[in-house]
């Protein structure tokens, strides 16, 4: 029988797993692995990182870009530690990662050795799958075990390696089973009689929604059928964006802080919502609202408000019967509908939906005007719509944590198969630019954008470097404020003094020559397409580039703050005049006007 080290037949696992690279920094407690991905540099491509918490949550985006079992490396201690972000974003957005974490040799294991940390404690509220190997022949199956659970619980699997067992050589003989595993594809359908009730409270609602989730991926056609068909608007959680393109009449975005003011709107006057493939967690609608929640995960029905119905099922089968049944009730063409609805005045939700159109139209011509303004330091608004008009149809955004997402929510066009990939829940910081060296990396064809802000860039600026090596053509945007933009905005709204919120200016383009990457900066609106044309030529020839856009540190308008009528909600907003006076947002009306416009009662 052939030998093989322990740790190349990890190797030789994570292969078979189709694992293309692995991100890290090596410590001594990684010696054997390290000498493993030498011997597999040929088929598994090592990324050096300059800090581990970059190639960790490079691991987790690429796994959120491709669906795929992505690995990060920590050696014992301390390049364990900076795993732990990464992997906890892994744990509340259920993504299939593998950290392969170092620890000291096992004959020293709990003497408080040299860099000794007992590692699995601290990822328990993190890993599915959590675990050290206890000897060196079971390596390779551990490894193996591992990619299957993270794959099968949709999480993070953490496997800690005492370093002497790389080194061992054990029988070449063990066989994966990552050709045999398959991806369970959980198609089930609503009872029949859970979607005629669907239907039945439909009927009854004056106001209706639908709001969708990431559940919803691939329903895009059956979203734009049932608006038509029964003329209902929707709005959708942040990541829900890319799911339809976004420029939809009957699509108002996201409501929340991170949001459009139709889609704040919209949601708060609803009085029935279609909650479907979602776990949204903020309190954006009415309390007298009547729920259906329609999902996969049993847990998360009924858990964010009263369900008058839950339906266990998968969003894209649901919709179609909910479409099939409409259409049996109401005719192809839904002409039935309003007599249906007898218990409602008829003409109700087709003024309701009219009223949602127009408060999106407001609005987008609201933005498009903001977008003409010669800034000095340049706006949200203009920014954007230089990018929406420069980036490539399918281009790839990796999104940090900030203003930047408010920014993204509102303005970015993510139609025509562009994506973008954030850190949505956990909202860790810096996670823009790793995502985008990711991105980079697989998907070498395809054109990569960095948004971040100041804070954010600044917690893996070294990285830059990562892409100067490895000749990533990454658009790195810096969007720079001086400040701590997201919590400044808090620290406002909770009337408190301005507490640790200021950065002191960087200039950003020096900091990215340091690191081999050429840096422009832009100070006003009317330079912005030169240089990110000049920008974009650097990308072309097939190098990274950075671009520190001196931004205005004007709030973004707090449209979860625009109040339902002038007056009535005296706790918000003191004085409606001096709110859209100070935002510049004299032209939104309170969408209760709207609505009484269209003849449709709210409150
Ligand atoms: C690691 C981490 N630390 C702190 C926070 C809290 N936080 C959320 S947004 C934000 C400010 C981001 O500042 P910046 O990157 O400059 O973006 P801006 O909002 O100014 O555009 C902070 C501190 C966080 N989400 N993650
Ligand atoms: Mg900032």
């Amino acid at each position: 029988m052939n030998k093989t080290l322990s740790a190349d037949a990890m190797m030789k696992v994570l292969n078979d797993w189709g694992v293309k690279r692995v991100y890290g920094l090596p410590g001594g407690s990684l010696d054997s692995t390290m000498n493993a991905i030498y011997n597999w540099r040929d088929k598994i491509k090592y990324i050096g990182v300059r800090h581990e918490e970059v190639g960790g949550l490079a691991a987790v985006a690429e796994a959120k870009w491709t669906g795929k079992i992505a690995v990060m490396l920590g050696s014992a201690g301390p390049g364990a530690a900076h795993l732990l972000n990464p992997l906890h974003d892994a744990a509340l957005d259920h993504i299939p990662v593998l950290a392969i974490v170092g620890q000291v040799p096992s004959d020293k294991m709990n003497t408080d050795y040299f860099q000794e940390m007992p590692e699995n404690p601290m990822f328990t509220s993190s890993a599915v799958y959590n675990r050290t190997v206890m000897t060196p022949e079971q390596l390779p199956e551990v490894i193996d075990t591992a990619i299957r659970k993270a794959y099968e619980l949709k999480g993070p699997a953490v496997i800690v390696i005492p370093k002497d067992f790389g080194w061992v050589e054990i029988e070449d003989n063990y066989v994966s089973s990552a050709q045999k595993y398959s991806t369970p594809q959980w198609q089930l359908p609503a009872n029949e009689e859970d979607v005629e009730k669907v239907l039945d409270l439909l009927e009854q609602s004056s106001r209706p929604i639908v709001y969708f989730g990431r559940g919803a991926q691939g329903a895009a056609d059956e979203l734009r059928e049932l608006a038509a068909l029964l003329k209902l608007p929707m709005v959708s959680s942040y990541l829900a964006k890319g799911i339809l393109e976004g420029d939809e009449e009957f699509y108002m975005l996201s409501t929340g802080r991170v949001a459009t003011k139709p889609g704040v709107d919209v949601a708060r006057a609803a009085d029935f919502v279609l909650f479907t493939g979602t776990n949204f967690e903020f309190p954006m609608f009415s309390e007298e609202a009547t729920f259906v929640d329609v999902n996969l995960n049993p847990s998360v029905i009924g858990a964010r408000h009263q369900t008058k119905l839950g339906i266990l099922a998968d969003v894209p089968t649901f919709l179609r019967q909910l479409l099939n049944a409409a259409k049996k009730r109401y005719g192809e063409d839904g002409a039935n509908y309003a007599s249906a609805r007898n218990s409602q005045p008829d003409s109700d939700y087709q003024a309701w939906y009219a009223a949602a159109v127009e408060d999106k139209k407001q609005w987008d011509a609201w933005l498009a005007k903001r977008a003409e303004r010669n800034t000095n330091p340049v706006g949200f608004e203009s920014v954007y719509k230089v990018i929406n008009k420069m980036a490539a149809k399918d281009a790839l955004f990796g999104v940090d944590v900030g203003n930047v997402n408010i920014a993204v929510a509102r303005l970015l066009n993510l139609g025509g198969g562009r994506r973008q990939v954030t850190s949505p829940l956990y909202a860790t910081m810096g996670f823009g630019m790793p995502a985008a060296i990711a991105a980079a990396l697989e998907y070498p064809d395809r054109e990569v954008w960095s948004l971040s802000g100041d804070g954010g860039l600044a917690m893996v600026v070294p990285d830059l470097i990562t892409q100067a090596e490895h000749e990533l053509p990454i658009m790195n945007l810096v969007f720079t404020n001086e400040s701590l933009g997201y919590i400044e905005a808090e620290q406002d709204d909770t009337h408190q003094p301005h507490s640790g919120i200021k950065l002191q200016n960087v200039d950003f383009a020096k900091v990215a020559e340091g690191f081999q990457v050429t840096g422009f900066t832009v100070h006003k609106a009317e330079e912005l397409e030169s240089v990110l044309q000049q920008a974009q030529q650097v990308t072309r020839s097939g190098k990274p580039v950075l671009v520190d856009i001196k931004i205005t540190n004007e709030r973004l308008l707090p449209v979860e703050q625009f109040p339902h009528r002038r007056s009535g909600e005296p706790d918000v907003i003191a004085d409606f005049d001096k709110f859209v006076e100070h935002f510049e947002a004299e032209a939104l009306e309170p969408f209760g006007e709207i609505l009484d416009r269209h003849g449709v009662k709210s409150f």
